[in-house]
């Protein structure tokens, strides 16, 4: 079956309609194309259409986060909060797309499964779900660094008969937890953002944590009507801002070293960051905190004090304290009264390296121990990070040639917009690009591509791929800039670690850690020397 005819196919086709997907379509669109977008969920937002949990929220400044592009939506949306929650960043989302008219071109409840290159014709056919394609010369993906969602591998969790989500797939309806026996597994950012919510309504909550993290304080509020005035009138300044930092945070490493200044100074510029909101406490620390293990270990002896101050339980806060990764080597999730929960009495912490899970049960959870009864099951339990979308469609090049056998060791890609072999595939937040403040990568990669087209457009170029020398030397340039950063060598996500996926148990460079200053200048260079790494037909 065929979506479409020759006459109403498409010059594109952008799979995913969250942040990177609206805002390609957007650009391409100016470009004179015809675009259709593809979308598994039911509407826009991707990430924030998917992550309804209790609790969601930004953990990047409401008012850095949203689209740069337009003045007029710039002005037009008043963000309630400095961190806004779930709801209002996919109610922005919605905004953005009625604004843009964006639901014409796009097209709900159509998961891809298989994209495939044809050699001869330079386009590719993408199947979906129920088996219906369609084809384009150029196929972008926008699918999300955390789309593809994890359950744990463990024995028997098809068994329990109460309602089980996983957070990224938390139902649209609400979900009554209020006396509820709950168990959730997993202490990640979202887990933590879940627990500090729910712990306030259930009966009695269960955590089942396997590795502790690092979280600060968030310190949300909302924002007052002056704020919000401010806050419109310094937008160019913001995004500025935004432009200078290594992560495309407000917030930037401190010049100093934490080894070359006195204890007292050291502490008290702790203290002041953990006093304020966001991520300055992780992206804006002294400068050898991340990379220094010496340096590192001085911060993560002051943050396992915090946690001693906040919990009451000597024997709780330990199990608290990370043991295996110093602070700040995974993503800091950041936190409102979560280490306070283990205060209240109805809240428990089951460390599962103490008292292995041993199954999910009808009735609940039982480890070595004991068999722990609930009335609702959570798992945070994350994603196979970055690659893992991609692996779960069956993308084939010229010949046949599958993305994730291709990728299978660690993805080779250019600049990470394109894999090598894939032609006229661009990936938007694919493996290898800077990531921080995701829309302002967003908004740079998905400019960047569009350069990348138009220059194709405008020289009757209907096929681009990287040049193998060039995915070579970029290849190399990524390692060079994982090296020596301290969360190089710890197991996360970012580092492409999974237990709960086959084969995703060694660490991977994801992502390009040279800072997204160093990136732009580098895709900058190559678009203004008229793109060389690529070869073109
Ligand atoms: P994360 O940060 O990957 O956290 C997943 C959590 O689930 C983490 O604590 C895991 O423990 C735990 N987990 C996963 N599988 C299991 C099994 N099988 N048994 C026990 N515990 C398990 O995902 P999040 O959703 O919290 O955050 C993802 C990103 O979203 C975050 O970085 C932000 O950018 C937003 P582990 O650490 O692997 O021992």
């Amino acid at each position: 079956m065929t979506a479409t005819t020759s006459a109403d196919a498409p010059d594109a086709i952008i799979i995913g309609a969250g942040i990177a997907g609206m805002y390609q379509l957007i650009r391409l669109r100016e470009l004179g194309m015809r675009v259709r977008v593809y979308e598994a969920g039911s509407d826009v937002g991707g990430t924030w259409y998917w992550n309804r949990y209790p609790g969601a929220r930004f953990d990047s400044e409401s008012w850095s986060y949203g689209y740069s592009f337009s003045a007029e939506l710039l002005q037009e949306w008043n963000w309630p909060e400095h961190f806004a929650a779930q709801p209002d960043t996919l109610r922005y989302l919605n905004h953005v797309a009625a604004k843009f008219d964006l639901r014409r071109d796009m097209r709900f409840n159509s998961r891809v499964t298989a994209a495939q290159f044809d050699d001869a014709s330079s386009r590719w056919t993408i199947t979906l779900e129920d088996g219906a394609q369609d084809s384009a010369t150029l196929l972008i993906t926008a699918l999300g660094p955390l789309s593809a969602y994890t359950l744990p591998n463990i024995p028997g969790r098809d068994d329990f008969v109460g309602p089980a989500f996983h957070t990224a797939r938390w139902p649209r309806e609400p979900v009554d937890l209020k006396g509820k026996r709950v168990g959730i597994i997993g202490t990640g950012a979202t887990a933590i953002q879940t627990i500090q919510t729910i712990a306030k309504e259930v009966g009695h909550l269960t955590v089942f944590q396997r590795t502790p993290n690092w979280a600060a304080p968030l310190h949300n509020r909302a924002i007052t009507a002056e704020e919000q005035a401010k806050i419109k009138a310094s937008y160019p300044e913001i995004f500025e801002r935004c432009r200078q930092t290594d992560t495309c945070f407000i917030h930037q490493s401190d010049p100093r070293k934490a080894t070359e200044v006195s204890p007292e100074e050291r502490e008290a510029f702790w203290e002041r960051l953990y006093a304020e909101p966001g991520f300055g406490i992780w992206v804006g620390n002294f400068r050898d905190v991340l990379v220094d293990p010496a340096a590192n270990a001085l911060m993560t002896e002051w943050a396992a004090k915090k946690i001693r101050q906040r919990v009451k339980d000597p024997a709780v806060a330990e199990k608290l304290i990370p043991k295996n990764h110093g602070f700040g080597t995974r993503r800091l999730p950041l936190e409102s009264g979560y280490f306070e929960v283990y205060n209240q009495p109805n809240v428990e912490l089951v460390d599962i390296n103490e008292t292995p899970i041993e199954r999910i049960t009808p009735k609940g959870i039982r480890t070595t121990a004991c068999e722990h009864e609930f009335d609702v099951l959570i798992y945070a339990t994350g994603f196979d990070g970055v690659t893992g979308p991609y692996d779960r469609m069956d993308i084939r090049g010229p010949g046949g040639q599958s993305l994730k056998d291709a990728w299978v060791g660690t993805p080779r890609t250019l600049l990470g917009m394109m894999a090598e072999g894939f032609p006229n595939l661009l990936m938007v937040l694919g493996p290898h690009t800077a990531r921080g403040n995701i829309p302002r990568n967003i908004e740079e990669i998905v400019d960047w591509a569009t350069g990348l087209v138009r220059h194709m457009r405008v020289n009757g170029l209907k096929r681009v791929e990287p040049r193998a020398a060039a995915v070579e030397d970029w290849a190399r340039h990524v390692e060079e800039a994982a090296a020596g950063l301290l969360f190089s060598q710890v197991n996360s996500w970012q580092t492409g670690v999974n237990r709960n996926v086959e084969g995703r148990d060694v660490r991977r460079t994801l992502g390009y850690y040279g800072g997204a200053v160093r990136y732009r200048h580098k895709v900058e260079a190559v678009a203004a020397a008229g793109y060389q790494e690529f070869a073109f037909r």
